[in-house]
């Protein structure tokens, strides 16, 4: 028996010395420890010794499984220490290497154009007004002087979201509110979005921005609109052609619309400007005597002017985009051409 033990024992520290890995040490365990392994094979033969023998073959058969396990651990904490290590520099990291920029974000080129705009009328002596997207159809239309019936409604096709709730087809609400809420001189502008439920163009869209702007005191005129449109024109466009015609809208009279000429194709016509020559980019007129009823204020004592003009369309003329749809796209190669 003492001979077996030690073949075992070289046996083993060969084995021992080959394993190059926690999971060749865990297959060694089992082969040496199991139950059909080789120290439960010598306990087996141990039967058969001598009884007188027995006690002492026993110690060195104990002996030899307890230096197999604590060589088994030792050997086992080594080799973790060295894949860890291994571990660690494969996955070392170089903090001295540039880092990679994150491509840097920015306004939207509409937001970016509304706060121009925003800029020039405050510089204007106009401030802001803000009003609410989900309106009363009284603020949309009854209000401004839409009759019931008067096909003027059918001017602007409308997402209804109820008998009495749409949304808003233009910012002349917020004239209307910003009327009642405040008493003369009142100078003002509303940026923000409005809804139409009409079709998508090259040129129009269901969802675009709108700016109004509204002055109402004693002995306000059309000159003096003509005039504030002039300037805002001058200070967005430097030098352009503007025109402007008679127009209708309910709530004002008289009413008009400007056109710019169109410097996407230069005045010379193109699909942007229906071959005009021009695009409308704003309604305007003196507010109507019934608006101003509706406002709160004495038609008889003041008198006041508002606008309407469309951001997109502006931001078109300015920056030589051909087709409004891309502003809603949101494609990152147009985009980043701001
Ligand atoms: C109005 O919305 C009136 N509320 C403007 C107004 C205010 C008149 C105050 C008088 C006094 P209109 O529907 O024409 O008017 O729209 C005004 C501007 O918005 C147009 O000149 C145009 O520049 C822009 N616009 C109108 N419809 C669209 C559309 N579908 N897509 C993009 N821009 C549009």
């Amino acid at each position: 028996m003492d001979e077996k033990i030690a073949e075992l024992q070289s046996l083993f520290q060969g084995e021992l010395d080959l394993a190059e890995s926690s999971s060749d040490l865990e297959e060694l365990r089992v082969r040496y420890f199991g139950k059909k392994g080789s120290i439960q094979a010598l306990m087996q033969e141990l039967k058969s010794v001598d009884p007188a023998q027995r006690p002492e073959i026993g110690q060195k058969i104990n002996l030899a499984k307890q230096s197999f396990l604590s060589e088994i651990d030792q050997k086992k904490n080594f080799l973790i220490e060295s894949e860890v290590a291994s571990q660690m520099e494969a996955e070392k990291l170089d903090v001295t290497l540039p880092g990679k920029k994150p491509p840097k974000g920015k306004a939207h080129p509409i937001t970016a154009f509304m706060d121009r705009l925003i800029d020039i009328f405050n510089s204007m002596g106009f401030s802001v007004a803000l009003g609410p997207q989900i309106e009363e159809e009284h603020y949309n239309f009854t209000g401004l002087n839409f009759a019931q019936d008067h096909p003027a409604r059918d001017m602007q096709d409308t997402f209804w979201l109820s008998d009495s709730f749409l949304l808003r087809t233009h910012t002349s609400n917020v004239q209307l509110r910003s009327l009642q809420n405040h008493s003369p001189p009142i100078r003002m502008f509303a940026p923000g979005k409005v809804y139409r439920n009409e079709d998508v163009s090259v040129r129009s869209h269901v969802l675009f921005h709108q700016i109004e702007g509204f002055y109402v005191d004693k002995g306000v005129s059309l000159a003096d609109l003509l005039a504030t449109l002039k300037l805002f024109f001058k200070k967005l466009f430097g030098d352009v052609e503007v025109r402007f015609r008679p127009s209708y809208f309910p709530f004002v009279e008289p009413g008009l619309e400007a056109d710019v000429t169109c410097l996407i194709c230069k005045g010379s016509g193109c699909r942007i400007c229906k071959d005009t020559g021009w695009l409308e980019v704003l309604g305007a007129g003196m507010i109507h005597p019934e608006v101003l009823k509706n406002g709160g204020i004495d038609p008889e004592e003041y008198s006041g002017y508002a606008w309407g003009l469309g951001v997109e369309r502006l931001l078109m003329i300015l920056s030589k985009v051909s087709d409004i749809r891309l502003f809603l796209e949101n494609d990152v190669r147009f985009l980043r051409q701001f």
